[in-house]
């Protein structure tokens, strides 16, 4: 609770938030605000945040193929099979198995999430990954989904489906990730089996219609009072039951064999599926980087490898705060398991 001298102080800065990627209905009074919303304030920086990406991505449009193009108009995602030529994919997951380095560990629910940050020593130990990270394929639509020409950070990802007893893992709920545009990209390094929780995703629910934005709105509402944790954070959750109504059809599923590529806008409904039993997916995993209202689409600094750099510092600052009794850091460090091991 603030009191009303810290909210004074506090609004400023909330009110500068308003021309960012800032999300949270619960941190951000201003955001959050039922009677702004009811005005049309967060139904605004939707619509804005949505014509701003569709000109920065008309711009990137010659790093895509028309075909590329065409799919992720009508579905919000590119799906790619066999990604890789034979031979590199087989080598890329040889280097991946036996890769033995540092990685970082968070449960989340019943799931484990493995993450392998590709700095320069986990570069070396897998020359295979720069096939990837140099793909003109990958570059290109990881940048024109994300409406970003910019590098995308960058992981091994591993997910163990029920490591523990617990919640069901919070990604299982079907849910936007946020209120604008953005990208997601996975490379999966496994075969990916229908009850072995697939990515799923809602075709075409990237599109910001009237149905939609309507949706938003009202969700927008309360969202600052919500039950779940996700929805004050202003990550939204739909219940399938909904989707007809906005019309939109039935999650697909991506059972995929490895070495399939799926790029998608995660402005659109997904989830992880769920998992019968035990199960382990790895993959390539990739996230665009997101400042949703500025209107180039290029000038931004970072290259993969300082970014690698930063989700370490990001882990190593972690720790020194969890020795300084401040707070447990929940990504635990491990060395000596790989990507593929059981938990
Ligand atoms: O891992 C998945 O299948 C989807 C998880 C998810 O919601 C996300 O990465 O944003
Ligand atoms: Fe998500």
């Amino acid at each position: 609770m603030l009191a009303p001298i810290g909210w004074a102080a506090m609004v400023p800065v909330w009110a500068a938030q308003l021309v960012t990627g800032a999300k949270s209905f619960e941190r951000n009074r201003i955001i959050g605000s039922r009677r702004l919303n009811e005005y049309g304030l967060h139904a605004a920086r939707v619509s804005l945040a949505h014509r701003v990406a569709a000109s920065r991505r008309r711009r990137l449009s010659g790093l895509v193929s028309a075909a590329d193009r065409q799919d992720f108009a009508r579905d919000g995602f590119v799906m790619r099979r066999d990604f890789l030529a034979a031979a590199e994919f087989v080598e890329l997951r040889a280097q991946v198995e036996a890769y033995r380095g540092a990685l970082r560990e968070i449960v989340e629910g019943d799931t484990v999430m493995r993450k392998v940050a590709l700095d320069s020593p986990a570069l070396a130990a897998m020359p295979a990954l720069a096939g990837v990270l140099g793909s003109p394929q990958w570059r290109g639509l990881i940048r024109y989904i994300g409406s970003r020409d910019a590098e995308p950070v960058v992981w091994i990802q591993s997910i163990l489906r029920h490591a523990h007893d617990g919640p069901p893992d919070p990604q299982t709920a079907l849910h936007a990730d946020t209120f604008h545009p953005t990208v997601k990209a996975w490379l999966f390094l496994t075969d990916v089996a229908a009850d072995a929780g697939p990515f799923t995703y809602v075709p075409g629910s990237h599109r910001l219609t009237r149905e939609r934005l309507a949706w938003e709105r009202g969700m927008s509402l309360a969202a600052r009072h919500s039950p779940n944790a996700e929805i004050r954070q202003g990550s939204f959750r739909i219940d399938p039951a909904a989707l007809p109504a906005m019309g939109l059809p039935e999650p697909r599923r991506f059972d995929v064999p490895a070495n399939t590529l799926v790029v998608a806008d995660t402005f659109g409904f997904h989830a992880r599926g769920p998992s019968a039993g035990r199960s382990l997916r790895v993959e390539i995993w990739a996230y665009g980087r997101r400042s949703p209202f500025v209107p180039w689409a290029g000038f931004d600094p970072w290259t993969a490898t300082a970014l690698a750099r930063r989700s370490v510092v990001g882990w190593r600052l972690g720790d020194i705060i969890e020795r300084a009794g401040i707070k447990p850091h929940r990504w635990r460090r491990r060395v000596g398991v790989s990507p593929f091991d059981p938990a």
